[in-house]
């Protein structure tokens, strides 16, 4: 038996052994503990149960096509009105040439906006299919459940509809943005305008009933409580049994520099993120991986993360725009070659995917 410093965690590693789920006060232990290496010995155990020394990570490229958008959360940076003077809009072409600027061994591209009044349906189609046909290797991974919902709206279609005509456009999966928190309490007061947890979690189970998968996210360190993050996980984690359709949960630190919250909530500090990168691993018993996002994680953090649970460090990103509004520090890019140390230097071994976690 390992020394645990915290007996609450003595008690989960029998669970875990044990092959039991944990309950909801187990998650609240894991949050409220300060027993940090405990913890990521758990975590650890879990991880290499599940993929041995393997961490993943994919050669990607993001695409923030529009930031003008109708929800205007007070936690993002990132969305502007229509008339503001950084608003912005990319034409289809004008995405075309930016993606032929990069190396042609980009597997994945990840698709997101905000929520654009002007934008027609069409161009969404048009811009999964001109991508795929000009670059046929990639896989598309595009829109969240905000944007799906946004899109059967202006389509006047449902949401199952929507769904089908991005699949033939060339749709792979959906990333997992717009979770948030899933607790009303905290969406009225950060995120009135944007669709309710429910509903996103019945998007995302219209989308893997239709055999898209999608991943999940949830942002952490505004107003919530410990209480309330463990219910998100607990969602997800129901849902999840239901359709087995999530292919990874991505835990985003909130980053309140250029937010609305910023002279109200302060950063969230590594430990916090560790512990909650850990507790994710362990209360998440069917989500096969975890993401530590070292784009918002910031990356000595993320490469500590893998000794937390995390076994995907996401990818080589050559330009995301939601950090940059956000504030978030360092680096904007990596090589293969980066990626790789960070992952070795940690003592694990690297494994390049594609968008759906297929090694290539
Ligand atoms: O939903 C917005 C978050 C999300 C801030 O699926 C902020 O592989 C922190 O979902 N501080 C979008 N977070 C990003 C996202 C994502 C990222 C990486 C990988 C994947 C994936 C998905 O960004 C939004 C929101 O929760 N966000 N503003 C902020 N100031």
């Amino acid at each position: 038996m390992p020394q645990f410093l915290d007996k609450n965690l003595k008690n989960i590693y029998e669970k875990i052994k044990n092959n039991l789920r944990l309950s909801f006060e187990d998650g609240l232990n894991l949050l409220k503990t300060n027993d940090l290496l405990g913890l990521g010995y758990l975590a650890s155990l879990v991880k290499e149960k599940l993929h041995s020394k393997k961490v993943y990570y994919v050669f990607n490229q993001h695409v923030n096509y529009s930031n003008i958008c109708l929800n205007l959360c007070k936690f993002c940076a990132f969305g502007k009105p229509l008339e503001h003077p950084e608003a912005y809009e990319l034409s289809i072409e004008e995405i075309v040439k930016k993606l032929k600027e990069n190396p042609s061994s980009v597997r994945e591209i990840h698709i997101v906006g905000g929520l654009n009044p002007r934008l027609p349906y069409e161009y969404y189609l048009d811009l999964l299919k001109t991508i795929k046909k000009n670059f046929p290797q990639v896989q598309l991974k595009a829109f969240t459940c905000v944007e799906i919902e946004h899109l059967a709206k202006l389509a006047n279609k449902t949401v199952e509809e929507v769904l089908k005509d991005l699949k033939e456009a060339g749709l792979s999966c959906l990333p997992g943005g717009g979770a948030e928190i899933f607790a009303e309490r905290i969406r009225k007061k950060l995120c009135p305008e944007k669709i309710s947890g429910k509903r996103w979690l019945e998007i995302a189970r219209t989308a893997h009933q239709l055999g898209i998968p999608s991943n999940a996210t949830m942002l952490y360190g505004h107003l919530e409580t410990y209480e309330e993050r463990i219910e998100h996980l607990l969602a997800l984690r129901e849902l999840q049994d239901e359709t087995k359709g999530f292919l990874c949960f991505i835990p985003l630190p909130f980053l309140p520099q250029k937010s609305y919250l910023r002279r109200d909530v302060a950063p969230t500090t590594g430990f916090e993120d560790l512990k909650m990168m850990a507790t994710a691993r362990l209360m998440l018993d069917n989500i096969p991986h975890l993401k530590a996002y070292w784009v918002f994680l910031g990356l000595k953090l993320a490469q500590v993360a893998l000794h937390f649970g995390a076994n995907d460090l996401h990818g080589t990103v050559y330009e995301e725009k939601i950090s940059d509004f956000s504030g978030a520090q360092g680096d904007k890019a990596l090589s293969r070659q980066e990626i790789e140390r960070l992952i070795r230097e940690a003592g694990f071994e690297p494994v390049e995917r594609d968008a759906l976690y297929n090694p290539v």
